[in-house]
């Protein structure tokens, strides 16, 4: 049983009766006790605090759940991370750790906890000093990733504002070697508008604070960083951040000249939002004569390593090939505007990319032979669901993304554990629960689905703009459940849906996207002039940001086309859940007891609308009539029959050859009922052996480690008797 003195029951399993009311009961009880982690079987599902939990985190807890079984504690973050890096170290099976629910729920606070316990657990080896570097590089990714993609919205002071997943390594002997980060979809839009109440990215306030932008510079001097009507949090200590994160970059073995630069660049995206543009004669465009205006377009280019008139050229005017020639072409002062913008987005979005591959570089683990291939435990922390006035083509995405995830758990748990049942001849219960696989296709079906529309819209030659792809997507999906908008005949009259927009019933909720700026964002492709101009810089770390600076935009005509945003993200999560599905999972699940960010509050509509979605309830019903452990009737066999006397040919006395011929179902029955398990304890199906209760295992394993001995003595006087 559970060492577990939290009031309420540790494992949802054991709630009485099986209702919503009694797991919300359970769950908010033992909220209101601090006990913010209640178990399903295996899964643990986690309720944000929203406060620092006195010793929730100490290394004494992270050698209990190393010392002991899983089952035996109360549950915990660390439990899941015990878990898979036993059976990493045990079967050498690569694992999983899969964190899910919605913004502000607590996914990062909860990988970095798996983290935590990993560098804490492991790794006491020989190498000490090399596993010990491993493991603080590892550590160290998270304030540096964070500075640069999270930010503070109306839902959380830290959201990430892209997908992570990160390999972390270990060696034969169970100590880390290295990890590989992957990272998805940078909601890059951030650099350049703010929604009222949220934040640009950490970074730009840390660097900021550190003064590199002027003395008494502020926030309200920045385009970049004054729209939004916030710019500080009470949360968050940008000054102290930023030491921080330097001295992280430092342990990851960057070098000063690429942290002054990578902060550089992050001073001339903010100096680029300060460059207006006026029209000139023809509709033509150049930079605004003003003090302001030409202050910021001198200390972006100085930043960047490029001249200012360089610069400016390519923000107003553009190249344009024609045959065997080009043309300079210009840019109204509209243009213009959206060339900077773009140019900031870009210049960010390639910092950001460039520091995961340099941080790749310094922790990744290099096999030296093909023996030496590392096993892996992968921690994957994505932006949560979220729904905010305005949802965009990121929120989109993000949604979309969590709906892949949400597929994944129910494949792999509610509907594997299921097939399983039916295909082992098992009798049981079915569970009903809703299968989300209807909405991923309606967004990433390939001819149909509202990603490959999008794309075909981007290509089609004429005048596509968002309105028209919201009327193709509606005529496409008229009559389709999870999809509503005014330009599809059934929703012409519901007011709540705005023009130009299309709302989605998503797993998790209603959601209303805003078409503009989707074409746009899908197509997202950056100037060649722009990646020219950065490639020609003097600054080695802006010039690596442009690898591409030479490549010829749009080769000829329709040889080549541009890869997709959102094609690159649906192809990139399918590899993501590829690859999740090659390990073994494990799961958190977060809820957040409210959406004002306070400790101690429970709202019970919202949990109730989480549990919901999130499925725990028919979780906890597949569980139940569920079995803990499997394994096929000959390995059961091969590891249990001698502790039945008549099964086992050491035992002369009782052994009994027509019972060892009998069929191995028949055998394991006979096992399981020598060692006294009741008929619900376990079940044989057509290959396999089904066991309810991981302490039913536990029974085997100790009456089995208690008869070796007598064993070893028998086999030893047998061949000594032949
Ligand atoms: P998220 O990752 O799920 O949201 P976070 O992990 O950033 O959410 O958690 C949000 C905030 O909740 C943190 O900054 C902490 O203040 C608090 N919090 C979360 N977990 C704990 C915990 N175990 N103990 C104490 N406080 C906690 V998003 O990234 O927005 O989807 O895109
Ligand atoms: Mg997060």
């Amino acid at each position: 049983m559970r060492d577990d003195k939290s009031p309420g029951v540790p494992d949802f399993v054991l709630i009485e009766p099986v209702s919503e009311e009694a797991l919300i009961e359970n769950m908010r009880v033992r909220f209101q006790a601090d006990a913010i982690y209640t178990a399903i079987g295996p899964v643990v599902v986690s309720v944000n605090p929203y406060r620092n939990l006195p010793d929730m985190y100490t290394r004494k807890l992270i050698d209990a759940y190393k010392a002991k079984h899983s089952f035996e504690m109360p549950p915990h973050i660390y439990a899941i991370a015990a878990d898979a890096y036993r059976d990493m170290s045990t079967f050498n099976r690569d694992q999983c750790i899969i964190i899910s629910g919605e913004s502000g729920a607590g996914k990062t606070e909860a990988s970095k906890h798996v983290m935590h316990y990993i560098a804490a657990a492991s790794g006491d080896g020989a190498r000490e000093a090399d596993v010990t570097r491993v493991k603080d590089q590892l550590l160290q990714s998270n304030p540096v990733l964070e500075a640069f993609g999270n930010a503070r919205t109306t839902r959380n002071d830290n959201s990430s504002r892209f997908g992570k997943y990160m390999d972390i390594q270990f060696n034969r002997s169970g100590d880390p070697v290295g990890g590989q980060i992957t990272v998805y979809l940078l909601e890059k839009s951030r650099v350049v508008r703010q929604a009222a109440g949220d934040r640009n990215f950490h970074a730009f306030y840390q660097v900021l604070s550190s003064g590199a932008l002027g003395a008494g510079a502020k926030a309200a001097d920045f385009h970049y960083l004054n729209q939004s009507g916030v710019d500080t949090v009470r949360t968050i200590n940008d000054a102290k951040d930023f030491t921080i994160v330097k001295s992280a970059m430092r342990i990851l073995g960057f070098t000063d000249l690429e942290i002054t630069s990578a902060f550089d660049i992050v001073a001339a995206v903010l100096h680029i939002g300060n460059i207006n543009f006026v029209a000139t004669s023809e509709g033509h465009s150049a930079v605004c004569t003003q003090a302001g205006s030409q202050n910021a377009l001198n200390n972006a280019a100085q930043k960047l390593g490029v001249t200012a008139a360089g610069l400016a050229t390519a923000l107003t005017q553009r190249t344009v090939a024609t045959r065997g020639d080009s043309v300079q072409a210009h840019s109204s002062a509209e243009q213009a505007t959206h060339t900077r913008d773009a140019l900031a987005k870009g210049l960010y979005d390639r910092l950001f990319s460039w520091l995961v591959t340099r941080i790749n570089n310094s922790i990744q683990y290099i096999p030296q032979t093909s023996y030496d291939t590392p096993s892996v435990i992968g921690v994957l922390d994505i932006y949560g669901f979220e729904v905010f006035e305005l949802n965009s083509f990121e929120q989109f995405c993000i949604n979309y993304c969590n709906e892949k995830l949400q597929q994944l758990f129910i494949a792999l748990t509610l509907k594997a554990e299921q097939d399983e049942y039916a295909s082992e001849g098992i009798t049981w219960e079915p569970v009903e629960y809703f299968n989300n696989s209807i909405i991923c296709e309606l967004i990433d079906a390939p001819r149909q689905g509202i990603i490959a529309l999008l794309d075909e819209e981007c290509l089609r030659p004429g005048q596509p703009t968002d309105d028209t792809f919201v009327t193709k997507i509606s005529e496409a999906h008229q009559n389709h459940a999870h999809f509503a908008s005014r330009e599809n005949a059934a929703h012409r009259s519901d007011k709540t849906l705005p023009h130009g927009a299309f709302r989605l019933r998503h797993y998790a909720g209603d959601v209303t996207y805003h078409a503009q700026g989707f074409l746009d964002k899908n197509t997202d492709l950056l100037q060649r002039d722009l990646r020219v101009l950065g490639g020609s810089s003097s600054v080695a770390v802006v010039r690596e940001l442009f690898p591409d600076a030479a490549a010829s935009q749009a080769q000829s005509g329709a040889a080549k086309r541009p890869v997709t945003a959102g094609t690159a993200f649906k192809t990139s999560l399918a590899a993501l859940v590829n690859n999740l599905e090659q390990k073994q999972p494990n799961y958190i699940r977060c809820l957040k007891p409210n959406a004002r960010q306070q400790a101690s509050l429970w709202d019970a509509d919202l949990v109730i609308h989480q549990t919901r979605y999130l499925g725990l309830l028919e979780n906890v019903r597949v569980r139940r009539a569920g079995f803990a452990y499997r394994t096929h009737h000959e390995r059961w066999l091969a590891r249990y029959k001698m502790l039945h006397p008549r099964l086992w040919i050491g035992a002369r006395d009782t052994y009994s050859r027509s019972d060892a011929n009998l069929p191995a179902a028949e055998q394991c029955r006979m096992l399981c009922q020598h060692l006294g398990l009741g008929s619900d304890d376990f079940r044989i199906g057509r290959t396999k052996v089904f066991i309810r209760s991981p302490r039913t295992l536990d029974l085997f394993e100790q009456t089995r480690a208690r008869a070796l001995p007598a064993i070893a003595t028998t086999i030893q006087r047998m061949w000594r008797g032949l």
